[in-house]
C-alpha cells in the first residue's frame, strides 16, 4: 500500500467546481512538482490552504487551483492527502488528473479511499459502509440512518455487546483453566440467562433489516388491475411525466416499467404492469404472470378499478392476492360516473387519471403508508443484510453456548460458541474482513470516495 492514488471526486461534467482529490506517501511530493505558488505543498502544515497554478508538463499553465494539504495521520485515510479544487467541466479535472498521473500518482480503484481509511484504522467497516451508503442515498430518512451510522452508532452497539461477551468469555476459560483454584466459579443457570439477555439485544438489531431495505431502497409500489382501468395513466401522474404509453387499445402495457419517485423523505418505486385478464395465452400470459409477480414481490399494491363499472372476478382476485400486504382500492374513471362499489376492510380512494381528480388525495395516501412502514427514523440504528449475516451467525452460537451451559456440557463448548459469537460479531465492524469482503464491499463504491 506505499503508493500514492489518485481521482477525481466529483461528479464529471458541468459545474462551477471539481475537486481532485490525491492520497499516499508521494502525495506531497506529487503536488511539489505540478504547483506553483508560493508555498510548498511539502513544507506546509496541517489543514493549510494554497492557491497558485497546476503546470502542465510542457510549463502551460492547466488551471488555477486551490490545494488542501492534510498530512498523514490526520487525514480520511490517514495517509498524505491533498484535495485540489480546480474548475469544473470535462477539461480541467481531467487535465490536472492526468498530470498527477503522469508525476507517479495511480487512478483510484472504485473506495480505495474509504478503503484505505479502513485499514489505516480511520473507520470501522460498518462506518466504511455507511460512506457508500450516504453518497447513494436518495431520500432523507436513508441519508439520516446512514449518517448515525457513519458516526458510529452501531459500532458502539456491536462493541458493547463484545465487551460483555470477553468478560463471560474470560471468565468461563479462568474455570476450565484453573477449576480447583481460587477463581470465582461459573453459575451456569445466571450465565446462560446473560448470554441469552445479549442474544435478545442482538435480535433487536437483526429485527432492523427489514426496515433498513425499506429506508434505503425505497418502498415497492405495484400499480395493478384489469386491462384499461387507467394504471398507466395513474403512474404517469404519480411520476409527473408521460413515462408510459396510454392508449384505449387494453393490453398497451406488456412488462413491468418502474419509476421511483420523492415522497416526503422516501423513496417509492413505482412499477406499472400489465392489466390482468381471465383466461389467456402466450405473451399475454408471460405479461400477467409478471404483474403476478409484482404483487407478491411490492410492500403496497394499488389496485385499479373502474369506479363507473361493477367489479368482476379478476378485481376481486387481485384484491384477494394483495390482502397480505399493504392494498389501496384506486376506483379510477370517476369522471364517467361512480357505480359505488366497496371494497371492505379496505382503504380507497376515487380518482380520475385522466381529469386530475382526487390524485392529491391519492398521493397523501401512499404517503401515509409509506410513513407506516418506514416508521419513525430520527437516530435509529438501522442494519444492512451483510450485518444481518454476521448478527443471526452470533445469536446461533450463543444460544448453542446458552443450551451447553444448562444442558451441563462441558465449558470448553461453552467457551467455543461464546467465542464463535464474538468472531461473527467482528465481522460487522470489519476485525475479520477478507480481501474478498472488502473488494465486494468497496467496489460498490464511486471512484474518488
Ligand atoms: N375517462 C377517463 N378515461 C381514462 C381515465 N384514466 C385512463 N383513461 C383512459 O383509459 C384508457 C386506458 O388507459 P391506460 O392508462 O392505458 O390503461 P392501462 O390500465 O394502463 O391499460 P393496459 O396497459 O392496457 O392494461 C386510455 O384511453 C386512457 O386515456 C380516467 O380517469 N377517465
Ligand atoms: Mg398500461
Amino acid at each position: 500500500m506505499s503508493d500514492t492514488i489518485a481521482a477525481i471526486a466529483t461528479a464529471v461534467g458541468a459545474g462551477a467546481v471539481s475537486m481532485v482529490r490525491l492520497s499516499g506517501p508521494d502525495a506531497l511530493g506529487i503536488c511539489d512538482r505540478v504547483f506553483r505558488g508560493r508555498a510548498r505543498p511539502s513544507q506546509s502544515v496541517h489543514k493549510s490552504v494554497l492557491l497558485g497554478e497546476m503546470a502542465a508538463a510542457d510549463g502551460g499553465i492547466i488551471d488555477q487551483v486551490m490545494m488542501l494539504v492534510m498530512r498523514s495521520p490526520r487525514s480520511y485515510t490517514g495517509e498524505d492527502v491533498v484535495e485540489i479544487t480546480c474548475h469544473g467541466g470535462l477539461a480541467a479535472p481531467r487535465l490536472v488528473l492526468r498530470r498527477l498521473i503522469e508525476e507517479g500518482a495511480r487512478p483510484a480503484d472504485p473506495g480505495e479511499f474509504t478503503r484505505r481509511a479502513f485499514l489505516n484504522g480511520k473507520m470501522d467497516l460498518a462506518q466504511a459502509e455507511a460512506v457508500c451508503e450516504l453518497v447513494q442515498a436518495r431520500s432523507e430518512k436513508a441519508l439520516r440512518v446512514a449518517a448515525s451510522q457513519l458516526k458510529g452508532d452501531l459500532s458502539l452497539r456491536i462493541s458493547e455487546a463484545e465487551a460483555r461477551l470477553t468478560g463471560h468469555l474470560a471468565l468461563i476459560e479462568a474455570n476450565i483453566d484453573f477449576p480447583e483454584d481460587e477463581v470465582e466459579a461459573v453459575d451456569r443457570t445466571g450465565l446462560a440467562a446473560r448470554l441469552g439477555g445479549i442474544g435478545r439485544d442482538l435480535e433487536a438489531l437483526l429485527a432492523t433489516r427489514a426496515r433498513g431495505k425499506l429506508i434505503k431502497d425505497g418502498i415497492d409500489a405495484a400499480i395493478v388491475g384489469r386491462p384499461n382501468v387507467g394504471k398507466s395513466s395513474l403512474f404517469n401522474r404519480l411520476v409527473g411525466a408521460d413515462r408510459v404509453m396510454v392508449s384505449d387499445v387494453p393490453g398497451t402495457t406488456r412488462d413491468v416499467v418502474d419509476a421511483s419517485v420523492a415522497v416526503d423523505g422516501l423513496v417509492v418505486n413505482l412499477h406499472d404492469t400489465a392489466g390482468v385478464l381471465e383466461a389467456v395465452d402466450g405473451i399475454e400470459r408471460a405479461a400477467v404472470e409478471r404483474t403476478w409477480k409484482a404483487v407478491e414481490e411490492s410492500d403496497l399494491v394499488l389496485v385499479v378499478l373502474d369506479a363507473a363499472a361493477p367489479m368482476d372476478t379478476v378485481d376481486e382476485a387481485l384484491l384477494e392476492q394483495a390482502a397480505g400486504r399493504r392494498r389501496l382500492a384506486v376506483f379510477n374513471k370517476v369522471d364517467l360516473g361512480d357505480a359505488g362499489g366497496h371494497v371492505p376492510e379496505c382503504l380507497e380512494v376515487r380518482v380520475s387519471a385522466l381529469a386530475g381528480l382526487g390524485i392529491e388525495d391519492l398521493r397523501a395516501r401512499i404517503r401515509r403508508i409509506a410513513e407506516d412502514l418506514a416508521g419513525d427514523v430520527a437516530g435509529e440504528i438501522l442494519i444492512n443484510e451483510r450485518h444481518a449475516m454476521c448478527l443471526e451467525e452470533a445469536v446461533e452460537a450463543l444460544e448453542r453456548g446458552r443450551l451447553a451451559l444448562l444442558d451441563d456440557l462441558p465449558l470448553e463448548l461453552a467457551a467455543s460458541d461464546v467465542r464463535a459469537a464474538l468472531a461473527a460479531l467482528g465481522g460487522v465492524t470489519g476485525s475479520r474482513a477478507t480481501e474478498n469482503l472488502l473488494d465486494e464491499i468497496f467496489s460498490r463504491f464511486c471512484i474518488g470516495k
